[in-house]
C-alpha cells in the first residue's frame, strides 16, 4: 500500500528545545542583532567581519546542540510514512536526527559559498569562517544562507512537495517570512494541516488547520506515536 506523503514545514521553534535561539521570541536573535546589519547583502558589503562573526557565533552554538525529541520523532515517522521536510532553519538537526529528505529553503549554516561563484559550495570544517577563506578562484567565502532581500532558489521544489502532500505538519514557525510562509497555502484542497506552536498564530489565516498549542518536543512525539499506532 502507498505510504501517506507527509510534508513537514519547520522553523526556528523546531530547534528551540535544542537550545538554539529563535528569531522573534522574547530572547530571540533579533533582540540582540539588527537583521539588516548581519543578514542582508548590504550588511555583507558594509562589514564582512561583522556578518562572518554573527554566523560563527551561531555555528559554535550549533556544534554543541543536539537534535531534540521532535527531530527524532520525525525521523521515526519515516517507518510509517513518506516524510519530506522543508525547513527554514539553517541548522543540521533534522539530518542529525536521521531524517533523510530535508530541503533547506534558507540555506545551511555549516556550508560556505564563493562570493564570486554561487555554484561553489563547501562544508565548513568546525565553526569558523573568516576573512581570507577564499574559493580556488580567490573569492571570499560567505555563509551559504539566503539573506533578506535575496532570492529563494529552492522555493519551486518546495512548492511541488507541498502540492503533492497528503498532509502538512507546520512546526515552530511564526510564518512571518515570505515567500516561505506562502507554502502553507499551497496544499491541495482538503489536505489536513496541523500547526505545532505554543504561540498564538492569530496573525496568520490558518483556516481549517488544527493548532496544537504545545512545544514541539512534547507534541510532535505524541502526534507521531498516535499516527504510527493508528
Ligand atoms: C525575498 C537565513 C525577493 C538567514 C532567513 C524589505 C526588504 C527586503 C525584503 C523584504 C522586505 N519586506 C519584506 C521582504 C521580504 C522578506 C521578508 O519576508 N521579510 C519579513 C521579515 C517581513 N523576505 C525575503 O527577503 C526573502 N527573499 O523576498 O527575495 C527577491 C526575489 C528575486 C530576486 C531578489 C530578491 C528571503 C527571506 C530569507 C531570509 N533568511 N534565514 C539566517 O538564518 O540568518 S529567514 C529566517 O527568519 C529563517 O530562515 C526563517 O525563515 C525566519 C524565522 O522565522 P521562524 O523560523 O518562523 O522563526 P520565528 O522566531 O519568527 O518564529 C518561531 C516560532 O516558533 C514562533 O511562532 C514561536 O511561537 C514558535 N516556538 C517557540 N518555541 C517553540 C515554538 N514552536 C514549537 N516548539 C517550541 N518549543
Amino acid at each position: 500500500m502507498r505510504k501517506e506523503k507527509i510534508v513537514v514545514f519547520s522553523g526556528a521553534g523546531m530547534s528551540a528545545e535544542s537550545g538554539l535561539k529563535t528569531f522573534r521570541d522574547s530572547d530571540g536573535l533579533w533582540e540582540e542583532y539588527n537583521v539588516y546589519e548581519v543578514a542582508t547583502p548590504e550588511a555583507w558589503i558594509a562589514d564582512q567581519e561583522k556578518v562572518l562573526h554573527f554566523y560563527n557565533l551561531r555555528r559554535r552554538q550549533l556544534l554543541t546542540a543536539e537534535p531534540n525529541a521532535a527531530h527524532r520523532a520525525l525521523a521515526e515517522l519515516e517507518a510509517k510514512a513518506d516524510v519530506r521536510i522543508i525547513t527554514q532553519n539553517i541548522d543540521d538537526l533534522h539530518e542529525r536526527a536521521g531524517s533523510i529528505s530535508v530541503l533547506h529553503l534558507h540555506g545551511e549554516l555549516r556550508k560556505a559559498r564563493s562570493s564570486g561563484n554561487p555554484n561553489y559550495v563547501v562544508s565548513i570544517d568546525g565553526s569558523e569562517l573568516v576573512r581570507g577563506d577564499v574559493c580556488p578562484s580567490g573569492f571570499q567565502l560567505r555563509p551559504h544562507v539566503v539573506w533578506f532581500g535575496e532570492a529563494v532558489p529552492m522555493m519551486e521544489p518546495a512548492v511541488e512537495w507541498v502540492r503533492e502532500a497528503d498532509r502538512l505538519l507546520v512546526i515552530g514557525t511564526s510564518l512571518n517570512v515570505y515567500p516561505a510562509a506562502g507554502l502553507v497555502h499551497e496544499v491541495g484542497q482538503g489536505v489536513p494541516v496541523t500547526v505545532f506552536d505554543p504561540g498564538s498564530m492569530d496573525h496568520f489565516q490558518l483556516g481549517e488547520a488544527e493548532h496544537i498549542k504545545y512545544p514541539a518536543g512534547e507534541a510532535v512525539p505524541k502526534w507521531v506515536q498516535d499516527f504510527i499506532s493508528e
